[in-house]
């Protein structure tokens, strides 16, 4: 099964290879980790890396480019080398850059995983702290549900960092919701982006530090890939 893991910036996502990675070794998986982040180098043992073909430092100095610009570039550049950057394996996961951009509007980031053969599922990360609002929370379901549209995956929603904040309830986000404000018939309507994800099927929580929830990650992703199984 390839394991594509997305999310935004920070929410977690290399740490999650390199804490499943573990657990699915510990499982007597041949497990493999792919580094498909030209901005950063892995945290854990990568099979294959995608910056010893690309790497988002040398395009900033080379093209003259931020940050942000520099990682689009990096991305276009790796779909050259897009059939190297896969491997085979039980399970292979691969961390992907925290900018959402690459997979919410550029085609580089859908022509690299495009190159990753099927019976695949997507794992958006969401980091539990970064949810704590009503607004955040409904911010990053619409990513979600975008980024499920965009590559075409089914994608397994994942709250992560539970070690330090529950994720939020939503039925109080729905309430908090309903309470008024200037943006609140904007954000209601919006909700509705919960129905694109697995969140009203099953709401997993993890931390990757401290590796919990993990078993639970594992049943959902056996489920959302087999068509006897439902989520529930
Ligand atoms: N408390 C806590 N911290 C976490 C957890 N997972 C990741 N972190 C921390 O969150 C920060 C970001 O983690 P990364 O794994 O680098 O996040 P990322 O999504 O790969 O980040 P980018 O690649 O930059 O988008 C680090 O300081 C991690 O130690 C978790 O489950 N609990
Ligand atoms: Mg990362």
């Amino acid at each position: 099964m390839n394991i594509i893991v997305l999310g935004p910036a920070a929410s977690g996502k290399s740490t999650f290879v390199s804490s499943f990675l573990e657990f699915l070794k510990e499982k007597d998986y041949n497990a493999k980790a792919v580094n498909l982040d030209p901005a950063s180098s892995p945290i854990y043992e990568a099979s294959v890396d995608v910056r010893s073909y690309v790497r988002t430092e040398d395009i900033m100095r080379e093209c003259h480019l931020g940050i942000n610009g520099a990682l689009l570039k990096s991305m276009e550049i790796a779909v050259r080398y897009a059939k190297k950057l896969v491997v085979a394996g039980d399970f292979v996961l691969y961390d992907t850059p925290g900018q959402m951009e690459v997979f919410l509007y550029s085609t580089a980031g859908i022509e690299i995983l495009n190159a990753i053969p099927s019976f695949k599922a997507g794992i958006f990360l969401i980091s539990s702290d970064m949810a704590s609002t009503p607004e955040n929370f409904v911010s990053i379901l619409a990513q979600c549900a975008a980024v499920s549209l965009r590559t075409a995956l089914p994608v397994l929603t994942v709250f992560n960092k539970c070690d330090i904040t529950e994720p939020p309830d939503i039925q109080e986000v729905k309430r908090r919701l309903a309470e008024g404000g200037m943006l609140s018939e904007l954000m209601e309507k919006l909700l509705a982006f919960l129905e694109c994800t697995t969140l009203p099927y099953r709401k997993i929580q993890i931390s990757s530090i401290s590796r919990t929830g993990f078993d639970d990650v594992f049943s959902a992703l056996n489920e959302l890939l087999c068509s006897c199984g439902d989520l529930s």
